[in-house]
């Protein structure tokens, strides 16, 4: 029986240590966020969805240690073709703000872009192939892409 209880208290003890992290199983831990690199595809707003359902958000990119972070992980790590980030220049051509509304005032576009090509391009995405993941315009709907979700820490 004594040693059933110290089992027992290991397994509480090692259950702690496990959830000890401020980020939810499967997200990466950055700063003052929590990432999830995804393994699946979808459309941008299929990706957005995903990323509310686990309470979180498709990632704003807003700083360059940000886009140090996230092209990084996604170099050594993720490794997908391309990846959806949060922003969109859906409301006025030209003008990207990230998802809630918020102005992008750090960008690192890749060369060329964004170039809106065919008139139809309105989605933020990174592609290894541009660039080792600078960023893109790309059709919102029309083509699938693994995403990244964002989640703040909890204070
Ligand atoms: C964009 O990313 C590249 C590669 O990490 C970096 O060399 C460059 O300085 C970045 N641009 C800006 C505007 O921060
Ligand atoms: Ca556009
Ligand atoms: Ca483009």
């Amino acid at each position: 029986m004594r040693h059933g209880t110290a089992y027992v208290l290991l397994c509480t003890f090692v259950s702690v240590v496990a959830v000890s992290s401020p980020c939810p199983p499967g997200f990466v831990e950055h700063k003052k966020s929590c990432y999830w690199f995804s393994k699946i595809k979808a459309n941008f707003a299929e990706a957005r969805s995903y990323c509310q359902y686990f309470g979180s958000h498709l990632a704003r990119v807003t700083s360059r240690d940000e886009d140090d972070f996230v092209r990084g992980h996604a170099t050594i790590h993720g490794k997908a073709a391309t990846y959806w980030l949060g922003a969109t220049d859906l409301n006025v051509e030209g003008t990207w703000l990230w998802e809630g509304q918020q102005a992008m005032d750090y960008s690192n576009w890749s060369t060329g872009q964004p170039d809106n090509y065919g008139g139809g391009e309105h989605c933020l995405d990174i592609k290894q192939s541009y660039g080792n993941y600078l960023w893109n315009d790309a059709p919102c709907t029309s083509h699938a892409a693994n995403f990244i979700c964002e989640k703040g820490v909890k204070a």
